[in-house]
């Protein structure tokens, strides 16, 4: 809470591995949650959501502020692009102490990826962050989640091979307050571009379409500008309410795992065993053992 990075790096891997003294040291962060603007940015497998959180901190670093960047690494093969860590150490911020990054695996989390990094973000915050981006990789249930705990979102995508397959895979169309076509060096930006328009003027909300190249440059300014917009809409009268949501979510996320982690402590294989065998011989119902078995967890 001194703004020590390396303290912060040790805190989360405190959290991360369920160390003793975990809970003390969240208890401990107190009444800083909702004062770090957080920007959720997501998106199909290599679309440059990277290379663009790399230029943004750059950009925010030049304003002076403190940003934090959690990089959820799917760990998985299908995406083609370097992690966040391997670009960052290319613009060189690991000597700023001014600026924090931490990639997270989602792999092993079973259920409770969102819980982790609420606890990251909280931390983070704590550290004295004023901006923490937050990237995920735009195919599966997290990002959803992580769409409810940020305060604004970044949908990033890119010129595709002609069709909308990208614009309308669930879930990422109703997240974005921004949507970035980036690579618009590529073929192609015009239309997805186009499209994205049109489906953000049926909107209540006002949503942002931004074409960039993060490679080039072009648009950068424009998408500065959208995400300034969402931050001074954040530090202003409206930022209630995205602190409502964000709250709420990060609540809801941490609670549902809390619930979780208590079912499988006091659930053991030794009492669904022997339910199950009472179920078969026809001795209860299915339902009385799912009574037992829910009873058990919260009494724990
Ligand atoms: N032509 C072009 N290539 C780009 C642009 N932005 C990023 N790339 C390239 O696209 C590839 C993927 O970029 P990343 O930033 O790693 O993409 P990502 O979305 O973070 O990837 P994942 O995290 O794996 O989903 C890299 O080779 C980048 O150099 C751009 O504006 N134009
Ligand atoms: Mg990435």
């Amino acid at each position: 809470m001194k703004g020590d990075r390396r303290a912060l790096a040790r805190a989360i891997t405190l959290v991360e591995n369920r160390e003793n003294g975990a809970r003390e040291l969240l208890a401990r962060l107190g009444e800083r949650a909702g004062t770090s603007f957080v920007l959720g940015i997501t998106g199909p497998p290599g679309t440059g959501k990277s290379t663009l959180v790399d230029k943004l901190v750059a950009s925010y670093r030049k304003k002076g502020l403190r940003v934090g960047v959690i990089a959820i690494d799917p760990s998985s093969p299908i995406t083609g692009g370097a992690l966040l860590g391997d670009r960052i150490r290319m613009a060189d911020f690991a000597t700023d102490d001014m600026v924090f990054i931490r990639s997270m695996a989602s792999r092993g989390w079973s259920g409770g990826l969102s819980a982790a990094v609420t606890d990251a973000i909280r931390m983070v915050e704590a550290w004295g962050a004023d901006l923490v981006f937050v990237e995920t990789v735009g195919i599966g249930q997290a990002d959803v989640e992580i769409a409810r705990i940020a305060h604004g979102v970044a949908v990033v995508l890119m010129p595709s091979s002609g069709d909308d397959v990208q614009v309308s895979k669930a879930g990422l169309m109703e997240v974005g307050d921004i949507y970035v076509v980036n690579k618009s060096d590529l073929d192609g930006a015009g239309q997805i571009a186009l499209h994205l328009l049109a489906m953000v003027r049926n909107s209540k909300e006002r949503r942002q379409v931004v074409r960039v190249s993060a490679v080039t440059g072009e648009g950068m300014d424009q998408l500065m500008k959208a995400v300034e917009a969402l931050r001074a809409k954040f530090n202003g009268r409206d930022g209630r309410e995205m602190r409502l949501k964000s709250i709420s979510g990060m609540m809801v996320e941490l609670a549902k795992h809390r619930v979780l982690a208590s079912f499988e402590d006091a659930v053991d294989s030794e009492l669904i065993g022997r339910l199950a065998e009472q179920v078969t011989d026809r001795k209860i119902t299915l339902a009385q053992a799912v009574g037992k078995l829910s009873a058990r967890a919260l009494s724990g």
